[in-house]
């Protein structure tokens, strides 16, 4: 069984198991009907075979039920979709950006990082788009999808209920190394989630001061040498 690990679970499950359990009955009634049909109307058993010209009621009744069972199918996706195309007001968002074969995520404060941290029990929004080919934002834990397309930000949400670590799919076949865009969504409870997204940011921020100091000190060189 995958994790459940957000506010989604509930909803994408019910939609699964609902169309799931259809199909299984039909599988086992036609598989049934056909199995009993093949021998009682064997033409051992049924020699003398019957042609039937139209039956109004069984034609009535093969349009009108599943006709209901594809609305109540739409009932419960339009469900889902509407709870997952509208993020509520108050979110934390991150950016995700696609490439191949990488994910980036960038944060509020300007970190920015390859694996999704996220805050325990905050409604978290992300904005998702790609550098290159069309990618696909896949937390199987969260039930959340997305497709990540070049020159286009589409917009997903959920909210972390649990902690821990999930894994993070590309689910759109992007290129040789497609296999290898995996990556880990972090559930921290949210004081340990900020005070690890200030530390990180602040490392971003001394390496950067070094590499500019090294690369001032390389010019620095540079210039005197060829003096
Ligand atoms: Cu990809």
């Amino acid at each position: 069984m995958i994790a459940q690990a957000s506010n989604l679970v509930n909803t994408v499950n019910n939609t699964f198991y609902f169309i799931v359990g259809v199909s299984v009955f039909f599988l086992v009634i036609i598989t049934f009907c056909m199995v009993y049909f093949v021998i009682r109307y064997s033409r051992k058993r049924n020699p003398k075979a019957t042609n039937i010209h139209g039956n109004v009621p069984l034609e009535i009744a093969w349009t009108v039920i599943p006709t209901l069972i594809a609305l109540v199918m739409f009932w419960y996706g339009w469900t889902d979709y509407k709870l997952e195309s509208s993020p509520p007001a108050d979110t934390y968002n991150i950016g995700v950006t696609g490439q191949m074969w990488q994910w980036r995520f960038q944060y509020p404060n300007g970190l920015e990082m390859d694996s999704l941290y996220l805050p325990l029990n905050k409604d978290v929004k992300v904005s998702i788009t790609s550098k290159d080919v069309n990618h696909s934002f896949f937390i199987p834990a969260f039930r959340v999808k997305k497709d990540a397309i070049p020159g286009r930000t589409n917009i997903a949400w959920f909210r972390p209920e649990k902690e821990g670590v999930y894994n993070f799919f590309c689910a759109e076949y992007c290129g040789m190394r497609h296999s290898y865009m995996i990556t880990k969504a972090i559930v921290l409870p949210l004081n340990d989630f900020n005070s690890y997204i200030n530390n990180r940011f602040a490392a971003m921020k001394t390496s950067q001061a070094n590499d500019s100091i090294k690369a001032a000190q390389h010019d620095t060189t540079k210039s005197t040498q060829h003096k």
